[in-house]
């Protein structure tokens, strides 16, 4: 099968041409202008751009988390991912503690396997780091293509590693050739705002983000970085909300390390006035909490100053009735919301559309970055001679609105309802099939791949 896309604005982390793009089987095969082939099937797709298909590093799909599980699956998740123009996908497998990171593989792969359809890699998040959890390293790394460790520095009891856990897990993933990703917010901290707000009967959501300050994020990312840079361990922050935070990681730059930050789209455009109105505000509950708006700021600069490389979602979903878990009670809401599907719209629209950041720095942030700081990159991550034909065909002038009416994601409202954006997905394709056109799934269930990463060496 080959498939000829005519005349796109073709767009890298570096480049922006119009030129033709030759696709046989699932891979690239030559790009240029005027390409003098014939294939199965021609696009069109003059006045359009073309993107790598994207990648967002951080879901939680089909998650056990505080009481339930989030909402949508490998399969309605990497769906949804698809209808934004996301291809790939990385999500996180939770050892349980007290057992094996080869149980939580396997526990994941059983779920995910033959569900999922777009792309999928998996981080293993390492909750209990023991001499058993040390000779599994090298194991998830060599054969399980599985290369990033992600910790905790919160959530105590649950998922929460202490800081002797922590050194001895960079040294060991250093030494295997991977890399340590973590949720950097002090845990203690936290939960003794919230028990303090609990007692005095301080329970709306808006506690929940009174319960998780600058300080507690500021102090953990420098934290973190300290302890990778006395490892010298590949190190990426996940979720970075804030000032303070970034803060914490310009001063890691001052002695020349290489430290890896993420922020996610949530961040960059909504802020913490949503929580002010009761019970609504459980939509937006996660952690951390969204901030203010002088930490967009922040963010906006941090990405175009180097220090942020990736955008990505935290996505974890839950429907309504799971955030009502926690209508008396804020610390019981589960945490998360939904953007899978928003992402690469919603950053086109508030980064590109705005002047904010240039379409090679959008490419980079969403597409490039995350494939190279995670080890697929060339395969993903893109366009290329020779890499997966993973591209999304956007129209940049095409308004919409955002509504939960409409979107794919297995959540009965939408983070973003009647947002207006700018630039809209109209064909994406993975591994060089038309997995989306015009709004319509044409991949089956069970289409995506499990794409096992290569080792990482902290450089990109
Ligand atoms: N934060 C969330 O909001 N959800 C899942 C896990 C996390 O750290
Ligand atoms: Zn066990
Ligand atoms: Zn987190
Ligand atoms: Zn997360």
């Amino acid at each position: 099968m080959s498939l000829l896309i005519k005349n796109g604005r073709i767009i890298t982390a570096t480049d922006a041409y119009v030129a033709d793009i030759l696709v046989e089987g699932e891979t690239i095969r030559a790009i240029g202008k005027d390409l003098p082939f014939s294939a199965d099937e021609t696009i069109d797709a003059t006045d359009l751009l073309v993107f790598p298909g994207g990648i967002d590093p951080h879901v939680h799909l089909d998650m056990p988390f505080m009481g339930t599980f989030s909402s949508d699956t490998h399969e309605t998740g990497t769906r949804a991912a698809l209808h934004g123009g996301t291809t790939t996908v990385i999500d996180f497998v939770l050892q349980k503690q007290g057992h094996s990171l080869k149980e939580a593989l396997a526990d994941w792969n059983s779920r995910a396997r033959g569900t999922a359809v777009g792309d999928y890699s998996f981080h293993m998040a390492v909750t209990d780091f023991n001499e058993n959890t040390r000779a599994e390293i090298k194991e998830m790394i060599e054969n399980e293509g599985v290369t990033s460790f992600k910790t905790f520095m919160a959530y105590k009891g649950a998922l929460m590693i202490d800081d002797r856990q922590m050194v001895a897990l960079m040294q060991e993933v250093k030494k295997q050739g991977g890399m340590v990703t973590v949720h950097a917010t002090n845990g203690d901290v936290i939960d003794y705002l919230v028990a303090k707000h609990r007692a005095e009967g301080k329970l709306a959501p808006l506690y929940h983000y009174l319960s998780q300050p600058e300080m507690t994020e500021a102090e953990a990312s420098g934290r973190f970085a300290d302890m990778a840079d006395y490892t010298g361990c590949p190190a990426y922050i996940v979720h970075l909300t804030c000032e303070g935070a970034l803060n914490s990681v310009r001063n890691a730059t001052r002695r020349n390390q290489k430290l890896f930050v993420e922020t996610c789209i949530q961040y960059l455009i909504l802020d913490a006035s949503l929580y002010e109105d009761d019970f609504e505000g459980a939509k937006w509950v996660m952690s951390p909490p969204l901030r203010e708006k002088k930490d967009q700021t922040t963010l906006w600069a941090g990405i175009n100053q180097g220090l942020v490389q990736v955008v990505a979602t935290d996505h974890c979903p839950f429907r309504w009735e799971q955030k009502l878990m926690g209508k008396d009670d804020f610390s019981k809401i589960p945490n998360g919301h939904p953007a899978i599907e928003n992402r690469m719209e919603l950053l086109y629209s508030e980064g590109v559309h705005t002047g904010k950041i240039t379409l090679n720095k959008y490419v980079e942030v969403a597409c490039t970055n995350p494939a190279k700081i995670f080890g697929l990159f060339p395969k993903k991550g893109t366009i290329a001679v020779g890499s997966d034909a993973d591209l999304v065909l956007f129209n940049p002038t095409e308004k919409h609105t955002i509504s939960a009416k409409t979107h794919h994601m297995h959540v009965d409202y939408s983070a973003y309802e009647g947002w207006e954006i700018t630039g809209k997905v109209k064909t994406v394709l993975l591994r060089g099939k038309v997995a989306i056109d015009q709004g319509n799934c044409l991949v089956e269930k069970g289409y995506g791949k499990f794409i096992k990463r290569n080792k990482v060496s902290g450089t990109i």
